[in-house]
């Protein structure tokens, strides 16, 4: 099995570019260049959807500059640029976009799913688990380009051949543990960029509007209500300042807040910026 990235473009036509590279600092980094690439004829050649992907990443990043880390060949790292205002037929608010991040999640999800692994959910707001441990990571940037249009990167870390003794944190697991089965990069993101393509497509069909119908079948919000681990859940919502709160995750909303019940009964909407650290609450210790 290689640790090569390979693929066919010709297999994800839908894609105006794909970048495969052997190595590179941050995915992220690599498409937000390409987005503000001072050539208005570079932008132009990433039509709607593009992607930059690698097996080698040195220099990953996760929310509030965390490191992202993953040895050669053992993880897919990707970035894919959207761009709705590149086709005339969508029109998508930048305010919409952050719906981006759970539609990866669930475009990840589809794809362990046909290469045999059941049962892996989305923790919200960017986390794709299996049990307790953590298999795919994205981050959403919003990107300003020079003409005055905003695109996002959403990049997706997926921990794929990771063996035991290379996973870079304990909470860490990857599709080889899971299944015992390791996979071509390639033909993963073949799967990936194919599964992400048909439902970025039809939310920007939907204008954007996670509540709407997907391609004929459930809206965003319902697929992905579906597949939260943390809807039903007891958290520990760390705030920004030390504050911390319990409570129970009832919902998400439409405005793609996590709404919680606290202690005293109140309702409280809470965003991905008001949240440092969402941890399911340890259980009640119920010993005599
Ligand atoms: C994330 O951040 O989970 C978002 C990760 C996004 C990575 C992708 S890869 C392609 C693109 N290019 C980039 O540079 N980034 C994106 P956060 O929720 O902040 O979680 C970060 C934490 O996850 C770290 O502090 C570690 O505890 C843990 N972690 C680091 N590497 C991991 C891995 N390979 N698997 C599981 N957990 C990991």
């Amino acid at each position: 099995m290689s640790a090569q990235l390979t693929l066919d473009p010709a297999q994800i036509p839908a894609y105006g570019r794909v970048f495969l590279l052997e190595e590179v600092g941050s995915t992220n980094d690599e498409a937000t260049r390409l987005l503000t690439d001072p050539d208005a004829l570079v932008r132009r050649s990433l039509s709607t959807l593009s992607l930059v992907s690698t097996g080698n990443q040195t220099a990953g990043r996760g929310r509030l500059d965390r490191a992202w880390t993953a040895p050669a060949g053992a993880s897919l790292s990707t970035s894919f640029l959207v761009r709705p205002h590149a086709d005339a037929r969508y029109r998508m608010n930048p305010d919409s976009y952050h719906w981006f991040t759970l539609l990866g999640a669930l475009a990840v999800v589809r794809t362990l799913e046909t290469l045999g692994l059941k049962g892996a959910a989305l923790k919200w707001p960017n986390d794709v688990l299996v049990g307790e441990k953590k298999i795919c990571g994205i981050l959403a940037k919003l990107v300003l380009e020079p003409e005055g249009q905003f695109s996002l990167v959403l990049g997706i870390g997926l921990n794929l051949n990771m063996r035991a003794e290379e996973v870079p944190v304990p909470t860490a697991t990857s599709l080889l543990l899971e299944t015992g089965q390791t996979v071509e990069l390639g033909e993963v993101l073949k799967l990936l960029a194919q599964n992400f393509e048909l439902l970025a497509r039809a939310l920007m069909e939907a204008g954007g509007d996670p509540a709407r119908p997907l391609a004929g079948g459930a809206s965003l919000l319902d697929r992905a209500r579906a597949r939260m681990v943390t809807l039903g859940q007891k958290v520990r919502v760390h705030l920004p300042g030390e504050e911390v709160m319990e409570g129970l995750a009832l919902d998400i909303n439409e405005e793609g807040e996590l709404l919680v019940r606290g202690e005293d009964q109140q309702v409280q909407a809470y965003s991905v910026g008001d949240i440092v650290h969402l941890r399911p609450a340890p259980a009640e210790d119920h010993t005599p």
